[in-house]
């Protein structure tokens, strides 16, 4: 699984990835901070199975406290974008190609429209962060755009020649943005260009196939990040109605960075994306530190209920992606050979069955594959079987 955190520049990028995985990253109030990509490891957080069993789990990766269970994502911090950049402006758009493998994407905006549309600060509510909803998008299609003519001509021709069936070759030329043949398929016929050759095909044939190709292969939530600066909540209750086919979650990342940072300090007690944390006794909490923690409590996780880091994170992967959490495990034993409970969690696309399961653990629980066991309910079920989220899973295979 990998996230992608994307957005104009200076909208808080940087201090949303920081948030998530504690990698020391530049973060700064002017445009094009970050200019190398960053990847790191974050999490996204389930119901853990241990809880069912009355067990504590020990992962392998992640952590589990209180029974939730944190499981790692790949995230990726990249430059900024502005208005244009697909003509060069800015740090332009080549950048986004480490995000070709990218299976969703956080769009970080500045609900508090605290950056114009430059990334240079400017007064709170002097700009308004629609705008960036819109652009953002369109500078994603020219980039996928980007991707589809490179090479277009000689790949256009060796397709009339060779008479390669249309959808099978651009999803070959298009290999790196994950996008399947079948949706390829769909999208062209519904863009009536199914029996078009390909060598005649337009700029702007070429436009609207990124834009369904981006919508297709890049899902994106949008982190409407500084809610925390008081011009952020109209904003954002203004913004909620004007996008309503958009996925919408309101976060201070600032304020998250802050709540890590203190608790990996062990100066409070604090779970990613809870409502509350807990000062610690006997700590060297400076009465500023104590005071700008109480800021967050008050201004901010009893406004909001969270930060809104967490959710953002959880939402893109289960509610935009509807991936599944699922826990390898057997009736007997819920351990592995080192006596690990629980050790792994697993997240799998929306709809997989018990078989998709096996290969995910082993090509040869796959290949052999005889049943599967709900450990939950001990019910015995087969290859097509849907999983769902939550689910322990035992696979029977030949030896
Ligand atoms: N008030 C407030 N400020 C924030 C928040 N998140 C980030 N900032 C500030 O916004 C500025 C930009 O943050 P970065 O994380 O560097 O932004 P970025 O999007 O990575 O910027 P570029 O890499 O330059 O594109 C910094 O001054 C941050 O401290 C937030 O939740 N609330
Ligand atoms: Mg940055």
């Amino acid at each position: 699984m990998i996230v992608g955190v994307v957005g104009k520049a200076n909208v808080g990028k940087s201090t949303f990835f920081k948030a998530a995985t504690l990698a020391e990253v530049e973060i700064a109030n002017y445009p094009f901070a970050t200019i190398k990509p960053n990847s790191g490891v974050g999490y996204v957080k389930v119901d853990c199975a241990d809880k069912d069993f009355n067990v504590q789990c020990q992962p392998r990766e992640g952590f589990c406290i209180k029974h939730k269970r944190f499981v790692p994502v790949q995230l990726i911090d990249v430059a900024g974008l502005v208005p244009g950049a697909h003509e060069g402006k800015g740090m332009g758009n080549q950048f986004l190609d480490d995000l070709r493998q990218a299976d969703v994407l956080i769009h970080v905006v500045d609900i508090a429209g605290t950056t114009n549309e430059k990334g240079e600060p400017v007064n709170p509510g002097d700009y308004d962060p629609a705008n960036d909803i819109k652009f953002l998008e369109e500078e994603l299609d020219f980039w996928i755009l980007r991707l589809i003519k490179k090479g277009w001509d000689k790949f256009s021709r060796s397709v009339q020649q060779t008479h390669g069936e249309v959808h099978k070759a651009i999803a070959r030329h298009l290999l790196g943005l994950g996008v399947t043949e079948e949706s390829v398929g769909e999208i062209i016929t519904a863009l009536g260009l199914k029996d078009k050759d390909l060598t005649e095909w337009t700029e702007d044939d070429m436009l609207k196939l990124s834009q369904e190709i981006r919508k297709k292969t890049k899902p994106m939530i949008i982190a409407c990040n500084k809610i925390d600066v008081p011009a952020g909540a109209a904003n954002f209750e203004r913004i909620q109605k004007e996008f309503p086919e958009h996925l919408l979650v309101k976060c201070s990342s600032e304020s998250e960075l802050a709540l890590r940072e203190a608790a990996k300090h062990e100066l409070i007690n604090y779970i990613p994306g809870e409502g509350t944390f807990e000062m610690k006794e006997n700590t060297s909490l400076s009465d500023k530190q104590k005071s700008a923690l109480e800021f967050i409590r008050s201004n901010i996780l009893e406004k909001h209920g969270s930060t809104g880091v967490q959710h953002v994170l959880d939402s893109a992967v289960f509610d935009l992606l509807k991936y599944i959490a699922i826990f390898p495990g057997g009736v007997n034993k819920l351990a592995d050979q080192d006596g690990n409970v629980l050790p792994d969690c697993f997240l799998l696309p929306h709809e997989s069955t018990a078989l998709d399961f096996a290969y995910k653990l082993h090509t040869d629980f796959g290949d052999k594959f005889i049943r599967a066991i709900d450990v939950k309910t001990k019910m015995t079920v087969g290859k097509e079987h849907k999983l769902k989220n939550g689910d322990v899973i035992e696979i029977v295979a030949d030896k």
